[in-house]
């Protein structure tokens, strides 16, 4: 269904969102005309015609009191309803949603797909299946808008926040910033091309030779900044073994039972002193002003694919 002065309905939640719109929409015209309305006749029809007309004093009517609560109360409880069962499916990404990563900076969208292509204020996606952004700023905070899938999601320094959709329809559609982020702010637009799923296949594989898949640019990361000097799983190793920690729970030295899932990993190398490995000296440096967003994603998409049974990551001191 196409509607008068909105973009067009390119994703699979969109029409959903669209129907509750309308509904709180129509609910609103139809009180708003209703009261004025009954404002108007009622002017009229129990104005004043005789200067010395004193009205009857009211004292009140139950039946009308509770009329006028229980009516609206079962109207805005649909509203609640319905946009709660809309909401959670909105919130919740399928669990074999592609994941695309992507990074807010002034003022630009900086955007990589797991095989490592990458992209700016462009976002090339597949047509019919779920994705999901994983999402965070270099700096300030944004916010990623695509009005024909009727998405968006603030976009914020130091947080991962993601965003799903399916695209419906093939053809480009408008990319907007939607919160004021500094001077250029008007600027941070760009398109999100949906393809069929083989046009995207091919749209990642030119080029490819260049791109390196991001789990990959992690592990080189991790050679380069040398965590594998601590983390390498062998015997009296300093930093505890990596492998398959991913979403597992993490005793503290405080006592205190983390997930290690991806804020727990950013900050244990950002702030590696904050939350302390039980049984371990908090001898990690900071790697704050060393690795930038989109390569602490990439660390952790390395670390997230160490299984249990990974062989040892490489001692850097044979590696180096
Ligand atoms: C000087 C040794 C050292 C280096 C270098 C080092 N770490 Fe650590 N790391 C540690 C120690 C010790 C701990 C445990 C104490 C703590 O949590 O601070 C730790 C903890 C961690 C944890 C939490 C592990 C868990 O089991 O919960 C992660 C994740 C981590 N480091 C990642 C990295 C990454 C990524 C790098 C490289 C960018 C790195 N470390 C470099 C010593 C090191
Ligand atoms: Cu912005």
């Amino acid at each position: 269904m196409k509607i008068p002065f909105s973009p067009e309905q390119a994703s699979t939640i969109a029409g959903s969102i669209d129907a509750i719109y309308l509904y709180i929409v129509a609910v609103t015209i139809f009180f708003t005309a209703l009261i004025y309305g009954l404002v108007a006749v009622f002017a009229v029809q129990y104005r004043r015609k005789s200067p010395d007309e004193v009205p009857g004093a009211i004292h009140g009517h139950n039946g009308l009191e509770i009329t006028w609560t229980v009516i609206p109360l079962i109207i805005s409880m649909t509203m609640f309803i319905w946009g709660t069962v809309v909401f959670f499916h909105y919130a919740r990404p399928p669990k074999d949603a592609q994941e695309i990563f992507v990074v807010g900076k002034q003022w630009m969208w900086k955007i990589q797909h797991p095989s490592g292509k990458r992209e700016i204020n462009e976002l090339h996606v597949p047509i019919n299946k779920p994705v999901r952004l994983k999402m965070t700023s270099e700096d300030v905070l944004h916010s990623f808008y695509i009005p024909a899938f009727r998405v968006k999601m603030d976009v914020i320094p130091g947080r991962y926040s993601s965003l799903w959709f399916e695209a419906t329809r093939l053809g480009s559609y408008h990319l907007f910033c939607t919160e004021y982020c500094g001077t250029q702010h008007s600027g941070m637009i760009g398109k999100v091309h949906v393809l069929s799923q083989e046009d995207y296949q091919k749209w990642l594989e030119t080029g490819s030779a260049a791109n390196t898949p991001v789990p990959v640019s992690g592990q080189e990361l991790f050679k380069t900044l040398n965590c594998a000097t601590c983390h390498n799983s062998g015997s009296g190793a300093l930093g505890p073994n990596l492998n398959g920690i991913y979403g597992k729970p993490v005793q503290l030295a405080d006592g205190s039972t983390v997930t290690a899932d991806d804020k727990y990993i950013r900050r244990s190398i950002l702030k590696p002193a904050d939350q302390v490995v039980a049984g371990y000296a908090a001898l990690m440096p900071s790697y704050q002003g060393q690795v930038n967003e989109e390569q602490i994603m990439q660390l952790i998409e390395y670390i997230k694919g160490l299984k249990e049974t990974s062989a040892p990551a490489p001692a850097s001191a044979t590696e180096v």
